[in-house]
């Protein structure tokens, strides 16, 4: 960044310190992942000069010769990682791409059924302080209070009551695998569309780890960070039939010119994530959540849903008397990176939570292995146990930084200079 650097000191300084932060912090927001250099080259790449609406063959702007080539290869590299009929990888992020396949299909005050976001959903699957609340009549399914799944049996009465013109399932803070073909069966029966947000598990889905969504929903809706490990942005699937109202549901209907550099490093994530490489890293960021998972549960904590079959962990903190917002301070006081998250039938706010959401993936792509799931455990066992023992959380905060230096953010081979 040597021209940042020269020209705006103080902003080079900003970027300098999150790298810093990245570097000696251990990440474990879910939603989070370190992306390939790659990834960074192209986002910064030229194609961010370039302005254009429309798509591949069929512009609203002139000079589209490599636009239309790169698009075309990332719409043809998504289709093939996911087995699609059609993809559209325009949208700038995963609400966006949710806002597209509800412009292309629903009317305003259509009723859909979405899963709550304090029961693991997302903003965007109706959530009254969000446009898809407050354009569409969303009705909340939740997960049953023994087993802490999705309740299927109260999604289908719910479908059987209110007839929803669509079912939207997938989540930000659900551990386990959701019964698509359940949820797909009961779209049918009441005549409404499937669309899944598969935005959390879309590597694993690309890894072949988790259920493909693709086999049983209409739209399939995600991001390219996450899991996926790429690019900032989201992508739409869907069968060959909704195509065109899709395209059309995200330009014109939702967004304006694409974010090329974007969807140039969207081609290049689609193309990593078909990688044996990449499968191997998806394996071992499930095992690792699995061994995260059994060494809280030894040392007191609670799983909601007893453990998980993803990337992500919820752990409920109610038995260990301490809210979601007084562990993550702590955390982050010492080091390690997650987020306060409601848990299922939470009764504190959503500032401040009964639990933390913790995530495998970027630790994973640092070369964190089972072994080490056992010393992060033990450290958030030991940070759970010293709130507010500032001397005591100076102690841990070494071991972190020990075992971040024992996994070098990208093997130590980029700097920023
Ligand atoms: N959905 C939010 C999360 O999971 O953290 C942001 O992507």
């Amino acid at each position: 960044m040597n021209k940042l650097k020269g020209s705006d000191p103080i902003l080079y300084s900003i970027v300098k310190e999150e790298f810093n932060r990245q570097k000696t912090y251990i990440e474990m927001i879910a939603a989070e992942s370190y992306v390939p250099i790659e990834i960074m080259e192209l986002q910064g790449s030229v194609f961010t000069n370039k302005t254009t609406e429309g798509y591949p063959g069929n512009r609203y702007h002139g000079g589209c010769y490599a636009a239309d080539k790169m698009e075309t290869l990332g719409i043809e590299r998504a289709k093939k990682l996911f087995k699609a009929e059609h993809a559209n990888i325009q949208p700038h992020s995963g609400s966006q791409a949710n806002q597209a396949v509800y412009a292309a299909v629903l009317e305003p005050n259509d009723t859909v059924l979405g899963l709550r976001l304090d029961q693991g959903g997302h903003l965007t699957h109706g959530n009254r302080a969000n446009f898809s609340g407050r354009i569409y009549r969303f009705i909340s399914y939740g997960l049953s209070r023994e087993r802490e799944l999705i309740d299927y049996e109260e999604l289908e009465k719910l479908a059987l009551k209110h007839r929803p013109r669509m079912i939207v399932t997938g989540g930000s803070a659900y551990p386990r695998i959701i019964d698509f073909k359940r949820i797909s069966d009961i779209a049918k029966e009441v005549g409404g569309y499937f669309m899944v947000d598969m935005a959390h598990v879309a590597g694993l889905v690309a890894a072949g780890i988790y259920p493909n969504p693709v086999e049983y929903a209409d739209f399939v809706t995600s991001t390219t960070t996450k899991t996926l490990c790429g690019a900032r942005g989201g992508f739409i699937l869907c069968r060959r039939e909704y195509a065109k109202a899709i395209d059309k549901g995200v330009f014109p209907g939702t967004q304006g010119s694409a974010h090329l550099h974007i969807m140039a490093a969207k081609a290049y994530t689609f193309k990593r994530a078909g990688t044996e490489e990449f499968k191997n890293l998806m394996i071992q960021v499930v095992k690792n959540a699995q061994k995260l998972g059994e060494v809280l549960k030894e040392y007191g904590f609670r799983l909601v849903s007893e453990g998980t079959d993803s990337h992500l962990l919820l752990v409920d903190l109610r038995p260990k008397g301490i809210t979601g917002k007084a562990l993550e301070e702590a955390l982050d006081y010492v080091g390690i990176t997650v987020n306060k998250n409601m848990v299922p039938f939470d009764t504190e706010k959503p500032t401040v939570t009964s639990g933390i959401r913790i995530g495998t993936t970027a630790v994973t792509i640092r070369g964190a292995m089972e072994e080490d799931m056992e010393e992060i455990g033990d450290i958030i066992k030991e940070v759970s146990e010293n709130i507010g023992n500032k001397g005591k959380l100076d102690s841990i905060r070494e071991r972190v930084i020990n075992l971040s230096n024992r996994l070098p953010l990208y093997n130590g081979d980029y700097d920023i200079v």
